[in-house]
């Protein structure tokens, strides 16, 4: 895999979020999400992908799945297949076949999660050279030892780290720059799991600001954490913030919401 490949893309698959995203999962309940300020947010999210001169594929809301605008959790697309998941959470299982023929019409090779064992997409993170696999409570040691087998085929090395206690995936406390440079809390980075790498930090207090996207150009952060955007666009970044209020309260954030990719 080129390293650009980490973060150059020419595709995302989106999804609407359902009427039922009231119900979705969360940890704690901080309220429930608003719809209508949602699909704004979903909207200026979609918006900014596209102006990179990505295809970005809008799916229809699915509301038997209130967790659903969440995509990135069903499957995990790789320059050369994509591989569809088997999510932890069980009202989130069916989620994944629901991906898969929207993914076979654009990929040559997929490969799919066979259980018992659990992944989820939100807890594997691609970098210029490795793929970062943290066990949580969603995803578990042979949902990685499956997923280990198909990336070592590819090609691939696969690292296992460890998602921190309470948090839902390890993406939820990282993100990649660009190939070699990792947007990470303390918490997280305090493991060591990304040594080797140019890491910058979440600023004191905004550890909700470590789920970010590169895509292509842009940087896309959640908005209203302006010490973290300091740091980011310090290092020479484009960053374009969206509001991520209503996802916020079912514990997603930006990678959740789509699928990157470029189809082999
Ligand atoms: C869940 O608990 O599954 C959803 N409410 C949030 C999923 C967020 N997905 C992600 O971080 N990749």
């Amino acid at each position: 895999m080129t390293k650009d490949a980490s973060f150059r893309f020419t595709h995302a698959i989106t999804r609407r979020p359902a009427a039922t995203i009231t119900q979705g999962l969360r940890a704690v309940d901080t309220g429930t999400p608003d719809l209508a300020t949602m699909q704004a947010h979903h909207a200026a999210y979609i918006a900014t992908l596209r102006a990179t001169g990505a295809t970005v594929i809008e799916l229809p809301a699915l509301d038997a799945y209130p967790d659903s605008v969440f995509v990135e959790d069903t499957a995990l697309c790789l320059p050369e297949g994509a591989i569809i998941m088997r999510p932890g959470a069980p009202t989130r299982l069916g989620e994944a076949a629901e991906m898969e023929p929207q993914l076979r019409a654009l990929y040559t090779t997929i490969a799919r999660i066979q259980g018992p064992g659990t992944i989820e997409g939100g807890d594997i993170l691609v970098t210029g050279r490795e793929i970062l696999v943290g066990q949580s409570a969603r995803t578990d040691a042979a949902g990685i030892a499956e997923l280990r087998a198909i990336v070592t085929a590819w090609g691939h090395s696969l690292r296992e780290v460890h998602t921190p206690p309470g948090v839902l995936h390890f993406k939820t406390d990282c993100s990649l720059l660009d190939a070699n440079t990792i947007l990470s809390t303390e918490r997280l980075s305090a493991s060591g799991c990304f040594d080797g790498y140019k890491l910058i930090h979440t600023a004191p207090g905004e550890e909700a600001a470590a789920n970010t996207i590169r895509f292509n150009d842009v940087v896309l952060m959640p908005a209203g954490f302006p010490g973290t955007r300091q740091r980011i666009e310090q290092a020479g970044f484009t960053v374009v913030e969206i509001g991520n209020s209503e996802c916020a309260k079912l514990d997603g954030g930006m990678s959740c919401l789509s699928l990157r990719f470029t189809p082999s």
